[in-house]
């Protein structure tokens, strides 16, 4: 590698990614032991971000938490430029343990290895609150307050799934002040760039023997929630014809999400995740059924389409069987196309590292794409075995996130350099 590239001791900073990673694995950062289970103001997430403070300390980094508990953790004095990387250290309720902790143990290598070699590069780490939403779901939320995507309406309205009492319960009883949240968005003021190292969450890098993806687009999203009203009845007396059965309104709408999603353009998909029945029993006809709803793709007007046509068909099919539908999105996101020049310097040093990398767009939504709204942002990809992700069976390798730190900062020195 030329001069102009630097080249790490990779296996050094494989293994101390890996021991972050272990570490962060371990009892007292996780809710469950089946799973990585840890979301915003509980005691294993306060752990995962001390964790994180007490290794950016070691490399001369201030660390501080935004009003509501965005970590941020600079080299610079306030209203200096720096550029920002970082990810989320919260899980997925059935989460593995590389989904976003991978990507913030890669930002705080890349701060190691500034301060080893003497580059003296400005950063700027963030780890943003409740990527997941595994607590109070609603997804990438730490990141929206931060984008002012939401408003204080619905942030004073969303409650934990845990014990239903709101957000700012919650924040202020771990010391926060959920009040100023405005002033979360602060945290992007002094950023000239924004790069997230993640899993790919899917088998796309290892399908095609790449070990990394330099994203330029990320996928939108929209999430919704349709909940039907038909009548509760005796499973055994009442007759075929009698029934309005709000479960099979729902079995409808799965299939008819499937075929939408597949005939739409734009790599659209859907998933219906959660489903609730009630009264939920063998011999009770479901009067009442709620089902989430997760559609995305990278056509705007084809992923918002289905969602649309999917409300609509709802609709039609409670009418038919004397039942009612209603239609609440919880929340949606556009289509995020990244920066060019951050993704070009990332394309040349990965180029430069020698290794086998591939361009590409993120299907799975993240934190980058609140940022990109104010920040040149792009992503980092190393794949993750077999695709699987939220489940305990997530495995990456370390080694491929060193590499992606070495990629990191050659593209970070050469876009600092360049200004
Ligand atoms: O679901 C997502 O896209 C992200 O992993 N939370
Ligand atoms: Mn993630
Ligand atoms: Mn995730």
């Amino acid at each position: 590698m030329s001069e102009r590239w630097i080249s790490i001791d990779r296996e050094r900073s494989a293994r101390r990614i890996e021991r972050d990673i272990e570490t962060l694995a371990g009892p007292d950062y996780t809710r469950s032991r089946e799973a990585i289970r840890r979301y915003a103001y509980t005691p294993e997430y306060r752990n995962t971000l001390d964790y994180f403070i007490k290794e950016l300390e070691a490399v001369g980094f201030r660390c501080t938490e935004d009003p509501v508990g965005n970590l941020v953790a600079r080299n610079r004095p306030a209203g200096e430029r720096v550029f920002g990387i970082g990810s989320h250290c919260d899980s997925n309720r059935n989460g593995g343990k590389y989904d976003g902790t991978m990507g913030v143990a890669a930002a705080v290598e890349v701060c190691r290895l500034n301060e080893e070699l003497g580059l003296n590069l400005p950063l700027q780490v963030i780890s943003f609150l409740e990527e997941e939403g595994s607590g109070f779901g609603q997804m990438v939320l730490g990141s929206r307050i931060v984008a002012g995507r939401v408003s204080e309406e619905e942030l004073r309205s969303f409650r934990a799934i845990d014990d239903g009492r709101t957000f700012f319960e919650h924040a202020k009883e771990a010391g926060y002040e959920p009040e100023r949240w405005r002033e979360c968005a602060r945290i992007l003021d002094d950023l000239v760039g924004w790069i997230e190292l993640h899993i790919e969450q899917a088998r796309v890098l290892e399908d095609t023997g790449n070990r990394l993806g330099i994203v330029d687009a990320i996928a939108g999203y929209v999430h919704a929630d349709i909940t039907v009203r038909g009548r509760s009845d005796h499973a055994g007396a009442t007759p075929m014809d009698l029934r309005s059965d709000a479960g099979l309104v729902m079995a409808e709408c799965m299939l008819e999400l499937e075929r939408l999603a597949r005939e739409a353009p734009g790599d659209t998909v859907g998933t219906v995740g959660e489903v609730e029945l009630e009264p939920n029993l063998i011999n009770a006809v479901p009067g009442r059924a709620r089902f989430s709803l997760d559609i995305r793709g990278v056509d705007e007007e084809a992923f918002r389409g289905v969602a649309r046509r999917l409300r609509d068909f709802a609709a039609e099919s409670a009418r038919r069987r004397g039942a009612t539908s209603e239609y609440s999105e919880r929340q949606s996101l556009s289509v995020t196309p990244l920066d060019k020049r951050v993704v070009g310097a990332l394309e040349e040093a990965a180029r430069a590292s020698g290794e086998p990398y591939l361009r590409m767009p993120s299907g799975a939504a993240h934190d980058t794409m609140c940022v990109a709204d104010r920040v040149p942002s792009a992503m980092v990809f190393v794949p993750c075995e077999g695709g699987v992700s939220h489940s305990p069976e997530e495995r990456a390798d370390p080694a491929d996130a060193a590499l992606g730190a070495e990629v990191m900062l050659n593209a970070i020195r050469r876009l600092v350099a360049a200004g």
